[in-house]
């Protein structure tokens, strides 16, 4: 029996574990959803925590595995077992971007450089999923930033609800690969199970969580002023500074200007950091007390937001909480 393994790669409620779903008899599937109660509970009720499986089995000597990563960071520790494991000899990737996200072309720049090593090695096919609901950004875009980053793949829209607008990528991933040749029945397959499921669906009216689309606002990253309202939410927190890129608070609730300035210092000798230190690009610097309150700085494109939190708040959960707000902007 010979396997063709794919892996389904991209940002959170992309479609990962739809497509896979799309093109399997459900029952047959493994997947690991679980309720998700963190900000991406607004967009969809759940999210995948460690991977989707589903097997196409085509004939008797061949099938189709499919793997789908979880697209929350804080599950990353099984992007590495994927990548580096169970999906590290597959035939290529689809890589399903989310059109109406606040920063797809982050997204795409993100999950490259997470998935980098196994992006090197295999063939790559973009999906845009949900230009329904948002049709900008436009293909050429795309296109554009993965030029820039030197990722050679083809990008089209297309529904990850729908097997028939998911298989065309597998057989385009996989046909030469194959003795297979059965592809027109299956997409007819395909097309009838999407029928199917349409009507179910109609039946049924699914608990849909609710969401505005922003209209697009292009590929540079503006952090909303709102975050610092957001981040006072968070348990703990005592206050909260945004600043621009030369450290000018743009709005703040902390009353100390004292700590306010020292935001806008540390995102001014951030770069000095990074060269300093050879550590690369920094995303955050915490300092914790043992008396008094921590205070961790995030940085984002040419921003900068500070959190004043008690120290009894782990700085890991802050900074989880953090990364959700400035990915979702
Ligand atoms: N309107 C619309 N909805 C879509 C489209 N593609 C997928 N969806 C919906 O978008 C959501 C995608 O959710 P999932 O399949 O769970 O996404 P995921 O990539 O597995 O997300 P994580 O596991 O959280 O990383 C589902 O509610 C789908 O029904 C599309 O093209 N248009
Ligand atoms: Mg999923």
């Amino acid at each position: 029996m010979q396997h063709h393994k794919l892996l389904f790669i991209g940002p959170v409620g992309a479609g990962k574990t739809s497509a896979i779903r799309s093109l399997s008899e459900h029952d047959q599937n493994i997947e690991t959803e679980a309720t998700a109660s963190d900000l991406t509970g607004l967009r969809k009720a759940t999210t995948t925590v460690a991977m989707d499986y589903a097997c196409m089995n085509l004939s008797a000597d061949e099938s189709i595995l499919l793997y789908g990563t979880p697209g929350q960071s804080r599950f990353r520790f099984m992007w590495d077992l994927l990548a580096n494991n169970l999906a590290a000899d597959c035939a290529g990737i689809i890589f399903l971007v989310d059109n109406t996200r606040n920063y797809p072309m982050q997204d795409l720049k993100y999950y490259a450089a997470e998935f980098a090593e196994l992006i090197a090695r295999k063939p790559v096919i973009v999906g845009v999923t949900r230009s329904d609901l948002r049709a900008e950004p436009g293909l050429e875009e795309y296109q554009a930033t993965l030029e820039t980053l030197g990722i050679d793949a083809t990008v089209e829209f297309i529904d990850a609800r729908k097997g028939s607008s998911v298989l065309p990528l597998v057989q385009r991933m996989l046909a030469d690969k194959m003795s297979f040749d059965g592809w027109s029945q299956l997409l007819e397959d395909a097309t009838i199970r999407d029928e199917n499921r349409v009507l179910e669906e109609t039946d049924v009216q699914p608990e849909e969580p609710h969401y505005e689309v922003d209209t697009y606002q292009g590929a540079e990253i503006v952090v909303k002023d709102s975050i610092v309202d957001d981040v006072m939410n968070f348990q703990g927190v005592r206050g909260a500074a945004l600043t621009d890129s030369m450290g000018e608070v743009i709005t703040s609730s902390i009353e100390s200007s004292e700590m306010n300035d020292f935001v806008g210092f540390v995102s001014g000798v951030i770069t000095v950091f990074e060269e300093a230190s050879d550590l690369g690009q920094v995303r955050s610097v915490s300092l914790k007390s043992s008396t008094e309150d921590n205070v961790s700085v995030f940085f984002k494109g040419d921003q900068t937001l500070g959190v004043q939190t008690s120290n009894r708040v782990s700085i890991r959960t802050l900074k989880q909480q953090v990364d959700d707000l400035l990915q979702w902007g």
